[in-house]
């Protein structure tokens, strides 16, 4: 069979593990390998049919493992080569794919290779970084870092800055260095013949800066230039993609998904063509980016209904046919998704139910971030020793010192958009430290585990859980969930989500309610009603005509099949 035709990862559902937070074995607090070994039983009972697995490589630990030592180990919080060998057995024989992190952006500052090129400016490795000279007793140009402060670390042993578009311990790899892409290459290659299943691969968008490294666009006030016209997207990305889809991809059958953030529907196309020169499929940012104020995240904007219906739209009807979408509301990275866009008090669990509802029936390959499928809210932090994000810790000092907002309302700020709310251990039980660990946990529990947790839930066919499995069931069973057509309707509705998939054989109808309140909905014409595949509510919605009556955040999808 030609690899390029089988495509599986179009009907899987992706699980996305943290490792660090989801399940300690031997009680250090930090969770592991064969703590996650310990739960795969629970992933087959979901249904999900790939593992991505967060960062588990040796680091030096400044980003939670986005910052890799070495790319062909293990870190020892995380277990031995050995565990993950019985991880990688033990997944197949229940037919669970993983794939791993991919992170070469950067490397870690420990990582060998940045050792060596800080210490002998004539090593090969030098190149293998962005060195410069400074300009005006300064960095090289003006870029500021996501990480806040400058994206420039002066050395003073070889009188040099070199460039770190995150924290200053993740200095960039220069992708123009055929060397380097080879040591890559080889590198994913020594993965794909252990037998991993594919790679998510960390801001893959940012690998090709623009020559020179020129300024970037600085709006009055700003305190650092933006890279992102010069960074994202840049002048050779896709051909680096191009030739390590060559190179190494194309030769097994496995999914790549790219984590592009600042990607355009354009660039999406290529990065996830259809032709699969490039890669499976891309993680797009848009509906991230409904909080962001005045260019920054930490914002306390609510999300617009029909501002997101508008975005999910687009990229459901723009890659059609030519690139494939992926899914999420979660990862590591946002916040829990009930608590942004769903209700997290009166309606946590019918809101819960409902975003699962929306996504999961949309085209694309859906990705579950641990705790999701439980409906997982963001945290509560009491003040900023609560916060152990480095993101989170550097901008509030960056917007404190700098007078930009008070500290009470960055406060706030973070609380509702910091990582840490993703980063909060699995909740499993209700026994101490929500069964996560026998030890102290590396970062605080969300309080709520005694009433939210994973006991609770598991065989309770109302749960979220149960709604999760609904939802996977679906997609490996009806092909219209896959490959139907997407359409949205009543874009302007402010307090429902709906939208209709067709094939020629069969049709879905999709009916979310974002709202606290009751409403109605006019129905379109010609919509399948014949069955009801799920609903959130025990009694189906109220239909008096053309018009729909919807209970609080209630969904529920019809479907008529051929
Ligand atoms: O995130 C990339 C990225 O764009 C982040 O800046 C993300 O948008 C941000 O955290 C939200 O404000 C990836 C990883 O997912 C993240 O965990 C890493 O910290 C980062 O790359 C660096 O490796
Ligand atoms: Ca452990």
């Amino acid at each position: 069979m030609n690899m390029k035709d089988s495509q599986w990862w179009k009907k899987a559902v992706v699980y996305q593990i943290y490792p660090r937070s989801f399940c300690d074995s031997n009680n250090d607090g930090i969770g592991d390998i064969p703590g996650i070994i310990s739960k795969l039983d629970y992933l087959k009972d979901l249904g999900v049919d790939v593992i991505w697995l967060s960062p588990v490589y040796v680091s030096s630990g400044d980003d939670n493992g986005y910052d890799v030592s070495d790319y062909r180990a293990i870190a020892p919080e995380f277990g031995t080569m050995n565990d993950f060998d019985e991880l990688l057995l033990e997944a197949h024989s229940l037919g669970i794919r993983i794939i791993m992190d991919l992170v070469v952006n950067h490397s870690s500052d420990e990582h060998e290779w940045f050792v060596r090129s800080k210490m002998d400016k004539s090593s090969r490795y030098r190149d293998f970084y962005f060195w410069r000279d400074g300009k005006n007793n300064g960095p090289p140009n003006n870029w500021g870092s996501v990480f806040s402060g400058p994206a420039w670390e002066y050395d003073t042993g070889s009188g040099q800055y070199y460039l770190h578009l995150f924290s200053k311990k993740q200095p960039d790899l220069n992708w123009e260095n055929k060397d380097l892409r080879d040591e890559v290459y080889d590198m994913m290659r020594w993965w794909l013949d252990k037998g991993v299943d594919g790679f998510r691969m960390d801001v893959i968008s940012f690998i090709s800066k623009v020559p020179g490294l020129p300024d970037g666009p600085a709006p009055q006030g700003a305190l650092y230039g933006d890279f992102g016209p010069l960074s994202v997207n840049g002048p050779r990305i896709h051909e680096f993609l191009k030739e390590m889809n060559r190179e190494v991809l194309s030769k097994y059958d496995i999914m790549t998904v790219g984590e592009t953030a600042g990607v355009t529907l354009d660039e999406a196309k290529a990065y996830a063509c259809a032709d699969l020169s490039e890669l499976s499929m891309v993680f797009h940012f848009e509906h991230n980016g409904l909080v962001v104020e005045n260019g920054t995240k930490w914002s306390d904007k609510r999300i617009d209904l029909c501002e997101l219906k508008r975005i999910m739209a687009k990229w459901q009807n723009g890659l059609a046919g030519k690139a494939w979408n992926s899914l999420y509301w979660e990862n590591h990275d946002q916040p829990r998704s009930v608590s942004r866009y769903g209700n997290d008090g009166e309606y946590w669990e019918k809101s819960a139910k409902t975003l699962a509802v929306c996504l999961h029936m949309m085209q694309g390959t859906p990705y579950i971030y641990q705790g999701q499928e439980i409906g997982m809210t963001n945290t509560v932090f009491n003040g900023l020793d609560d916060f152990l994000d480095i993101e989170s810790i550097n901008a509030y000092y960056e917007f404190t010192e700098n007078n930009l907002v008070p500290e009470d309302v960055m406060l706030r700020r973070l609380s509702k958009e910091g990582r840490d709310n993703a980063r909060t251990p699995m909740q499993w039980d209700d026994s101490g430290n929500a069964g996560f660990t026998g030890g102290e946990p590396w970062i605080k529990l969300n309080p709520n585990y005694k009433s939210i947790n994973v006991r609770k839930q598991r065989g309770d066919i109302n749960s979220i859980f149960s709604t999760y499995q609904a939802m996977i069931r679906l997609r490996h069973e009806l092909d219209v969930i896959t490959n139907g057509s997407f359409t949205l309707l009543d874009p302007d509705n402010n307090k429902n989500f709906s939208y209709i998939r067709e094939t020629d054989r069969e049709k879905l109808l999709v009916v979310c309610s974002f709202s606290d309140e009751n409403s109605t909905f006019d129905l379109p014409d010609d919509v399948p009603k014949d069955r009801i595949l799920y609903c959130n509510y025990e009694s189906e919605p109220f239909i008096s005509g053309s018009e729909l009556s919807l209970k609080p955040w209630e969904s529920v999808v019809y479907y008529t099949g051929l």
